[in-house]
């Protein structure tokens, strides 16, 4: 089968660049940095709390080193103060790299998902931390897996999360690979594994979808944004490597209060499409945006973190009802539940 061509994608009207774009950058950050990407944002004891991607290595010379993870606090959401060091490099004989960080609090506990690269696969796993300092792993999935992100809440009585499984047999066609949503009553032991969104009920993918931040809860449902990938064969270079053909936009949809194993709505159209500058020029990959946070304000902000281009953070602000007000029925039925 011939991939389908998206074409020219724009971002909904109903979100705004923030005017201090980027609000991270390797310059802002105290210790060998280059790209300053894909965030997990959360408000935690009176503060806003960011852990970020590091790839250190030169920007001049277009050069990764290695990847750890920083930290930074601010008071307001945009500015933020980097802290001295790194928060945690994970490596072992087993573990490469530790990267693409999401936050949630759940019960007033802080709770980190992670993407490894291992000698044996990519896996996702959820840690906690008291401090930024320490982080206790508390899962990791088999392979492949990553993008995860767990709910702010338990619901019926489990914890829930989003991941993204790459399943290569039957689903290799141009990275077909989509989003699932799995239950744990102890954030260790993960079942009830089901389909939530796959690629073909995506109008603007053509290849790979996946959660991007945690959800956040309105009196309508959960909102929560994931990211959508189109390839084109004919893009080439567009970034440090020799070819980069894939566009990466994020999506938003509504799941059921009671039920998120269930969409409410979704938006047919993309929510963030690249078209900043910084998001479709001068980065490790262009045309990229790739959202790890989400802030749900009192007065009905709503904060989106992202990573644009992958080399620097980024913010868009919307208002949630114009949020839950992209996100119409779905017209199409999750084809499988395995009956459970
Ligand atoms: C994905 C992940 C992200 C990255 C994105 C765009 O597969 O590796 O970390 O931001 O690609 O390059």
């Amino acid at each position: 089968m011939a991939t389908r061509l998206i074409g020219e994608l724009k971002s909904s009207a109903v979100i705004s660049r923030h005017r201090k774009n980027p609000v991270l950058k390797a310059s802002d950050v105290p210790y060998p940095a280059a790209l300053i990407f894909n965030a997990g944002v959360a408000k935690y004891e009176g503060k806003y709390v960011m852990v970020f991607r590091n790839d250190y290595g030169s920007i001049e010379e277009q050069r990764i080193d290695g990847t750890n993870l920083g930290l930074a606090f601010s008071d307001d959401g945009v500015k933020w103060q980097v802290e001295p060091n790194p928060c945690w490099e994970l490596k072992t004989d087993e573990i490469t790299r530790i990267y693409d960080p999401r936050l949630t609090v759940i019960e007033g506990r802080c709770y980190l998902c992670f993407a490894v690269d291992t000698y044996h696969g990519v896996c996702g796993g959820v840690a906690v931390t008291e401090d930024f300092q320490k982080f206790e792993i508390l899962s990791i999935s088999a392979p492949e897996n990553r993008n995860m992100v767990l709910f702010p809440e338990k619901i019926n009585g489990m914890y829930l999360r989003l991941e993204r499984p790459f399943p290569v047999y039957g689903r290799v066609q141009d990275e077909w690979f989509d989003i699932w949503i799995s239950d744990s009553p102890d954030l260790k032991y993960w079942g009830h594994s089901q389909l939530l969104l796959a690629v073909e009920h995506v109008p603007f993918a053509n290849a790979k979808i996946g959660p991007a931040a945690p959800p956040v809860k309105t009196k309508h449902g959960w909102l929560t944004v994931f990211h959508s990938v189109d390839k084109d064969y004919s893009r080439g270079k567009n970034g440090w490597e020799d070819k980069w053909q894939k566009r990466y936009c994020a999506g938003i949809m509504l799941l059921d209060q009671d039920n998120p194993y269930k969409i409410k709505g979704i938006c047919p159209e993309p929510l963030i499409a690249p078209e900043a500058p910084y998001e479709i020029s001068g980065g490790f990959r262009n045309n990229a945006v790739f959202p790890c946070g989400m802030v749900l304000e009192d007065d009905g902000e709503v904060k989106i973190y992202y990573g644009a281009a992958d080399i620097t953070t980024c913010l868009v602000t919307a208002d949630v009802d114009d949020l839950i007000g992209l996100c119409k029925k779905p017209d199409f039925k999750v084809p499988m539940n395995f009956g459970l």
